[in-house]
């Protein structure tokens, strides 16, 4: 392995333009999720001027206003939170599948990566468990993988 060249991202360079798009659905959870990626990225060494957040009205809608912040330009990563909990719609397989799938288009279409920070849970309990209590923080974990993901893609060339 000594001898094999690998390219890997790390966490250090502190350098990118990263958008947060934020669904205000059960903002209860979600707003838990934003402050988790954005402390994630501070204590990265990324400087409040080099974050935006933009709101979008559900999880339906995250992967279109995905497209129009990727299709304007100047930004490293996008990285998508917002909570889909069962029993919220009969169409929550629907919205989270959608939310889902769309986000990967949108990613492979503009090559920008997005880091998926959606829960998508059965009850109110995961989602407040994996909203910066027992579970952890999934904002700050796709806050992680957008930094690496920067990183990464800036080695690469
Ligand atoms: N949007 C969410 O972000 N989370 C949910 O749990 C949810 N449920 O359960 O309904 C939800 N629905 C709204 C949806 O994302 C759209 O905003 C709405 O359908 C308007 O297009």
């Amino acid at each position: 392995m000594a001898d094999i060249r690998t390219i890997e991202g790390d966490f250090t360079s502190g350098k990118g333009k990263y958008v947060l798009v934020v669904g205000r659905w059960n903002s209860f959870v979600v707003e838990h999720l934003l402050e988790g990626a954005v402390d994630t990225l501070r204590r990265h060494g990324v400087d409040e001027k080099q974050i935006t957040v933009v709101r979008a009205p559900g999880a339906f809608e995250i992967p279109l206003v995905c497209k129009k912040v990727a299709a304007r330009g100047g930004v490293d990563a996008i990285i998508a939170l917002g909570a889909v909990i069962r029993g919220g719609t009969p169409h929550f397989e629907y919205v989270a599948g959608e939310c889902t799938k769309g986000i990967a288009q949108v990613s492979m279409e503009y090559s920008v990566p997005i880091s998926f920070g959606v829960l998508t849970v059965d009850s109110i309990e995961q989602a407040v468990e994996r909203s910066g209590t027992k579970a952890g923080n999934k904002g700050a974990e796709a806050a992680l993988s957008a930094l690496e993901m920067v990183s990464l893609l800036g080695k690469i060339g």
